[in-house]
């Protein structure tokens, strides 16, 4: 029997803000386009981190959304500065249906397999329902932080108590009540988890492999008249967004740390520290990211504020950080220094008392066993490239993307690789991704596509394709522009140093206007540095 094939125009992988934007704009230049997603529910990564603690780490509110439709920003009530992922979660539900998106969104429907296939010009792809799908083009909104990363400790399966992922939570509550829990990592799901965990436990055990900076986040509820506000200087506010360079409506500050006093500086550092926010690392000093002078400066004080919040000498010093602030991710945390002081939680440093595995009962370091009821994953994810390279898709001659990414992951313009036609990227590496406003990235990313589409199918194009080498300069373009700062000098996931055996490159670009500048000439310059094909019109 003939196994049943969908034809579609567009496949889309992933349903969270990029891939729900990119239907909604595809369906627009009346296009077949469907989304196909592993969750159960749409979101994305705000369907997957269900952990406790989950909110956003970026200035929230209004300005972590959509920003395309004025009418959706009336619509939507934002509870709290800094949005927990129930309420992004319920946005982008509401999303769904507000564009009627979920009659072309499969769920529970994982994507196994992507071809190119040259004689079609089509991908041809593999769903885990058993369905087969052929698409003219193939947008990947796959995730920049979906690809968990399980760490490779000695003994994990074996442990007998209940085991989770902050990045692939269970959809059921779970409860810490009387238990003892251990949690393993302290990026920012960790340091947001770790608070709420210990508030529930019984006894909450911190296995930590590298100390953070972490600033309050001073969540607080939006009060009516902001809110009101914000509607209507909304499209000046989207202005100013589209112009800065994290995608904020702030400005970018340009005085230098070094030209402030020392008591001057401690006044604003202790200004924003109050206010809350990520204020404090990007909005005071124009250097602090580039030179490590600056940066010291705000390490110094945030450093002074863990030895004062942490009762116990010994353990505030553990939790002290060493390496530049905001070059691994700046965490937003409530209470998380805090937490430290109470009875029933306890820092376990493994810089020097190392994991030896995992027991049946428990964490096993040098120093002796912790029993547990519970673990607790806050390990991370293979950041950036990991969602790509697990999806790993087929090209040109059948190569796959983890073969051409073998040696160094190489893209052009972030949105696409040579030797992968009519296959676009949303969040891909080399693109400014998560040190942007991500929502608005993925706007921007996926209004891009919409209109390379668009290009291509009134031109009669059969595919388009970046050209072999532009991927070569762009990679240099990116790398120039990161060397001018701190971010590659440590390990970080930004970095891939979180992953064994994962290759050290840069995956950001860290000049968003020049990189939004520069997706506008290549579209206005009829798509520079892509080549087409005529359309081969296959029948069927
Ligand atoms: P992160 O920021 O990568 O944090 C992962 C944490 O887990 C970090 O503290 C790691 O230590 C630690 N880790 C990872 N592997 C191990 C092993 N094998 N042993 C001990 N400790 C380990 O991920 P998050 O989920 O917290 O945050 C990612 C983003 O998600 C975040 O920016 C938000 O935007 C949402 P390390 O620092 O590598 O030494």
């Amino acid at each position: 029997m003939a196994e049943a094939q969908r034809h579609l125009d567009a496949a889309i992988i992933g349903a969270g803000f990029g891939g729900m934007y990119a239907l909604h704009l595809l369906r627009g230049l009346g296009l077949k386009a469907h989304v196909y997603d592993d969750a159960s529910s749409v979101g994305g990564t705000w369907s997957w981190n269900r952990y406790p603690g989950a909110r956003v780490d970026f200035p929230g509110g209004p300005y972590y959304c959509y920003t395309f439709s004025q009418e959706l920003v009336n619509e939507w009530d934002w509870p709290e500065t800094q949005p927990d992922q129930p309420s992004v979660l319920a946005y982008l539900n509401y999303v769904a249906d507000r564009f009627d998106l979920r009659r072309d969104i499969d769920l529970r429907a994982r994507v196994t397999g992507a071809r190119y296939d040259e004689s079609t010009q089509r991908w041809q792809l593999d769903i885990a329902t058993g369905e087969r799908v052929s698409a003219q083009f193939l947008v990947c909104a796959t995730g920049a932080l979906s690809a968990a990363n399980r760490p490779n400790i000695p003994g994990l399966d074996r442990f007998a108590g209940e085991c989770y992922h902050t990045g692939k939570w269970p959809q059921q509550p779970v409860d810490f009540a009387g238990k003892r829990v251990g949690i393993i990592g302290t990026g920012s799901s960790g340091v947001q988890a770790i608070p709420v965990i210990a508030r529930a436990a019984a006894q909450l055990s911190v296995f930590q492999r590298t100390p953070q900076y972490a600033i309050p986040a001073r969540n607080r509820p939006f009060d009516a008249a902001f809110r009101q506000q914000t509607r209507e200087q909304w499209p000046q506010l989207r202005t100013m967004m589209l112009e800065t360079l994290a995608g904020t409506p702030f400005p970018t500050p340009t005085r230098s740390a070094l030209d402030d006093s020392p008591q001057q500086r401690e006044a604003l550092y202790e200004e924003h520290w109050q206010r809350g926010g990520l204020g404090i690392a990007f909005g005071t000093y124009g250097d602090l990211m580039s030179n490590a002078e600056a940066n010291e400066t705000l390490c110094a004080f945030v450093r002074e504020k863990i030895r004062r919040t942490v009762r116990d000498p010994d353990t505030a010093r553990r939790l002290l950080p060493n390496y530049p602030i905001g070059t691994k991710r700046l965490i937003l945390d409530e209470d998380y220094f805090e937490t430290y002081n109470r009875a029933n939680v306890t820092l376990v440093d493994l810089r020097d008392d190392p994991i030896v595995e995992i027991t049946e009962r428990g964490v096993r370091t040098e120093r002796g066993e912790h029993p547990l009821d519970m673990l607790v994953l806050a390990t991370g994810f293979d950041a950036i490239t990991g969602s790509m390279l697990r999806l790993n898709p087929r090209g040109r001659g059948g190569r796959p993307l983890a073969d051409a990414w073998a040696g160094r992951f190489s893209t052009y313009l972030g949105l696409t690789v040579p030797g992968f036609p009519n296959l676009f990227m949303i969040h891909g590496p080399e693109s400014p991704s998560v040190l942007y406003n991500m929502p608005l990235g993925a706007e921007r990313q996926a209004e891009w596509i919409r209109d390379c589409i668009a290009a291509v199918r009134d031109r009669g194009v059969g595919a388009i394709e970046a050209t072999p080498g532009v991927d070569a300069d762009w990679g240099r373009t990116v790398a120039e522009i990161a060397d001018q700062t701190l971010f590659p000098r440590t390990d970080s996931w930004y970095t891939g140093a979180n992953i064994p055996g994962k290759h050290r490159q840069f995956p950001v670009h860290l000049d968003a206007p020049g990189y939004f500048g520069r997706l506008r000439r290549v579209a206005d310059a009829g798509y520079s540095g892509f080549s087409v094909e005529p359309s081969i019109d296959v029948p069927g």
